[in-house]
């Protein structure tokens, strides 16, 4: 059999080289893909023992509604570098396409949902280079192919990625549900600001969310919405057997009247089947002789095939909309589908976690022509022969490899970044000159930092940077102040030459943008440094998109400053609490907070390293506005070391000393201060700098497994066995708490657990009993506490 010739990436050609049955292979795969979804949730959750008595779940009905569409794009439409984010619950469709395309075992199909098996959500760390983008959190797997598509012309127009191949195309399949979330909003009107362009969004338009079937009033702004913003939308309504009838004597008032149909009557007469059709169509437009004839015409079976003749499910109007986009211009797809399509409780409302039983999966079986034993089998009971399909599946574009991951040279990192100069600091003031230093140097490394921030560049001190580096936009855009010489410290100039990306105040948008910019080696062959700012409260206004960023293992660097209540006379709303914690538990992210430029300066050059290591993970520095008073040294390697480790003994406890204060962050001169009215009574007494309690706790975690000493066993080792610790920090004490379980010292844990306020920082620090009287009060409670 001849091998169709399928030519890569140039827009058009597909349709000239495509084989003359392509539509029977599509619509056979289409069978079979709905098929393989369906049997691979029943299969874990009937075939596969229970030990725990736990539904597995898994969406058939979800799936059902993707299957068309799906089908179309992995085997017709997708080029291999376009990238797409799959709508989570169709992950069943998403491995059995990824099956047929030969990218896929059985044995992971056997195990969907189970440990080693394929993933419920698609996901990149755990299904491999099949899957672009994680997905699992709906709507975030929808913006993140608008960020994806500003990070692809980040590299293109600096000439950092080929720009000989078309650039690819960032496509979501987004639930219809998925556009209540209001990160697509925020998505979409940054996309608008910044031109994006390659971008798709096919909506699966099935009326239905996880509860009910969504407002009938919802769509028809949706539209309105896309045009808006630039877009274009195509709506896929009909299917082709709709439309003949349509055109057909009076077959207008069939339009009309379901046009007219509310969702949820429309979705209940689905799931009714011909005999409900035509009981209301009988009703409402018998007066027509044209309707007449057309219900005179089908029998239940065919009624039910003309009413629910979407465009979503029709391959051939699919193609025709696909195939009929060949500019950037960011589109929309509204396809109309409907949920659980095929499937005997299409369009009931409850479908959503609805599994068919084992009588219901035995019919479906015979009408699919699947023998019993041979369910897994790629192509049996199709119309299409075996190896027709097989050479057909052989052409897709993306048929030939499994590996959509690119390998991305490293960026060397200097073995130094120089220290900030300047007796009296802050952190952020220190990242400000380090970051402007870097600017000033040039060279790789700066080359390939790109920063970004949601309206605070300026008040996290990234302005050192932009005003070297500039701000990146798709066209060039002039400083108007500066041309009008209005004085300004910031330049704010914008061309594709531009290092910085300027966002809207959306904490989501920020976390998005720097999984994306994070994800551009393996996405596009480029590695960037990616560095984003923003006040560390609101790391929880955007935390399901940071914990969505690392889970998908983007890197970067996330700066977040100012925080805690050392803030001080900005207020409560402002001042952050618990954010250490987050930065303690976060997975794929690793947390500092250190006291001194210096330590900022070895932490920074060690971030762009951890960023690009295999293993690594992104890095989170909490920093503060409070200038500190800075120590006089040279950081030797093995003090670099232990920085990096989490800690350090800025004063050496003597040998078997009473106590320690163990500090972390912006409170070190309180806790120095402590330390030297404590030397006259207690003269070996130790004062810990802790510059990240969770590298500490993780290293804790693993040596308590691996039966090693941890870096926090090691140093408290220097203590006399249960002596007394006090812990103290501007974040909640349950960060650093846990210290007293590791070497049994008896501890008493300081730092903030109520709302912050207005004030300065001897007011703010003595009310919440983080100043020096305050550490000397536990310091007396903890020594009484390990005299009792
Ligand atoms: C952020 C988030 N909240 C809730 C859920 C649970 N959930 C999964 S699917 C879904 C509704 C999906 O509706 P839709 O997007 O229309 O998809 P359909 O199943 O209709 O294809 C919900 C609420 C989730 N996955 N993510
Ligand atoms: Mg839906």
């Amino acid at each position: 059999m001849e091998m169709p010739q399928v030519l890569e990436g140039a827009v058009g050609v597909e349709e000239e080289a495509a084989p003359p049955d392509r539509i029977a292979c599509l619509t056979a795969l289409e069978r079979k893909v709905l098929w393989l979804s369906t049997w691979m949730i029943h299969n874990a959750n009937h075939l596969r023992p229970s030990r725990d008595g736990l539904k597995v779940g898994g969406h058939q009905a979800s799936s059902a509604s993707l299957a068309t569409l799906m089908t179309a794009l992995y085997f017709d439409v997708l080029r291999p570098q376009d990238r797409i984010a799959v709508k989570p619950h169709a992950s069943p469709v998403f491995h059995a396409i990824q099956y047929l395309l030969g990218h896929q075992s059985r044995e992971k199909l056997e195990r969907f949902r189970a440990f080693g098996g394929a993933q419920s959500y698609p996901s990149r760390t755990k299904d491999g280079e099949t899957v672009d983008f994680s997905t699992g959190s709906v709507g975030l797997g929808v913006g993140m192919t608008l960020f994806t598509s500003m990070a692809q012309d980040y590299l293109r127009l600096k000439q950092l990625a080929p720009t000989d191949a078309p650039a690819g195309r960032m496509i979501a399949l987004a639930g219809d549900a998925e556009l209540d979330e209001g990160n697509i909003f925020e998505a979409l009107l940054e996309g608008w600001k910044h031109d994006v362009r390659n971008l798709w969004w096919v909506i699966d338009y099935n009326r239905q969310s996880l509860d009910a079937v969504v407002s009938d009033r919802l769509f028809g702004r949706i539209d309105a919405m896309f045009e808006m913003m630039g877009w274009r939308v195509v709506t896929l309504k009909y299917g082709r057997l709709l439309e003949a009838a349509f055109a057909r004597p009076d077959g207008h008032h069939l339009r009309e009247w379901i046009d007219a149909c509310p969702n949820s009557l429309y979705s209940a007469l689905v799931y009714k089947g011909g005999e409900g059709w035509r009981e209301h169509l009988h009703r409402d437009l018998n007066r027509y002789p044209g309707i007449r004839a057309i219900l005179d015409d089908h029998d239940d079976t065919a009624l039910q095939r003309l009413m629910t003749n979407l465009a979503g499910h029709d391959m051939e109007s699919i193609l025709d909309a696909f195939h009929g986009v060949a500019d950037d211009r960011p589109t929309c797809f509204i396809a109309y589908t409907i949920k659980g399509y095929g499937l005997p409780f299409a369009g009931h409302k409850d479908n959503h976690a609805g599994l068919m039983n084992l009588d219901q999966m035995a019919s479906f079986r015979r009408s699919m022509g699947v023998a019993e034993g041979a369910e897994w089998d790629p192509f049996a009971g199709l119309d299409v022969p075996p190896e027709r399909l097989s050479a057909f599946v052989a052409a897709a574009p993306l048929a030939g490899s499994a590996r959509r991951w690119h390998d991305a040279p490293r960026v060397a990192v200097p073995p130094s970044l120089p220290t900030p100069r300047g007796t009296t600091l802050s952190t952020q003031e220190a990242f400000g000159r380090l970051l402007g230093d870097i600017a000033a140097a040039g060279g790789p490394l700066a080359e390939r930092i790109v920063t970004t921030s949601p309206d605070v560049t300026v008040s996290t001190n990234l302005g050192p940077w932009v005003n070297r580096r500039g701000i990146f936009d798709r066209a060039e855009r002039a400083d108007t102040f500066r041309e009008e010489k209005v004085v300004s410290a910031q330049r704010w100039a914008m061309s594709p030459k531009g290092q910085h990306i300027e966002l809207g105040i959306a904490e989501s948008n920020l976390f998005l943008q720097l999984a994306a910019l994070g994800l551009a080696g393996p996405l596009f062959g480029t590695r960037l440094l990616p560095i984003g700012t923003l006040y560390d409260p609101f790391i929880k206004r955007g935390l399901d998109v940071l914990n969505y960023a690392c889970y998908q293992d983007a890197r970067f660097i996330l700066v977040a400053t100012p925080s805690g209540i050392t803030l001080a006379p900005e207020g409560g709303a402002h001042q952050s609490i618990g954010e250490p914690l987050i930065g303690l538990a976060q997975p794929g992210l690793v947390s500092f907070e250190p006291a001194y430029a210096d330590e900022l300066a070895v932490l920074l050059r060690w971030a762009f390293e951890e960023i690009q290591r295999e293993d690594g993970e992104s890095v989170y520095f909490r920093l503060s506005t409070r200038p500190v008073e800075q120590p006089a040294r040279k950081i030797a390697a093995d003090l670099a070391e232990a920085i990096i480790a989490g800690a350090y003994w800025l004063r050496e406890p003597a040998e078997g000393a009473e106590l320690a204060i163990a500090y972390c962050g912006a409170v070190a001169p309180e806790a120095l201060a402590a330390h030297r009215e404590l030397a006259e009574d207690i003269p070996g007494a130790g004062l810990l700098a802790i510059t990240s309690p969770d590298r500490l706790h993780s290293d804790w975690l693993t040596a308590r497994t691996g039966g090693e000493m941890s870096v926090a066993e090691r140093l408290l080792a220097r203590l006399r066995p249960g002596a007394a610790l006090v812990t103290v920090g501007d974040l909640h004490p349950a960060t650093l708490s846990w210290l007293g379980a590791v070497a049994g010292n008896r501890i008493v844990p300081m730092g903030v657990n109520r709302f912050g306020q207005s004030g300065d920082i001897p007011d703010l620090y003595e009310a919440y009993h983080i100043d020096t009287g305050a550490i000397l009060d536990a310091a007396a409670r903890a020594c009484l506490l390990v005299l009792r």
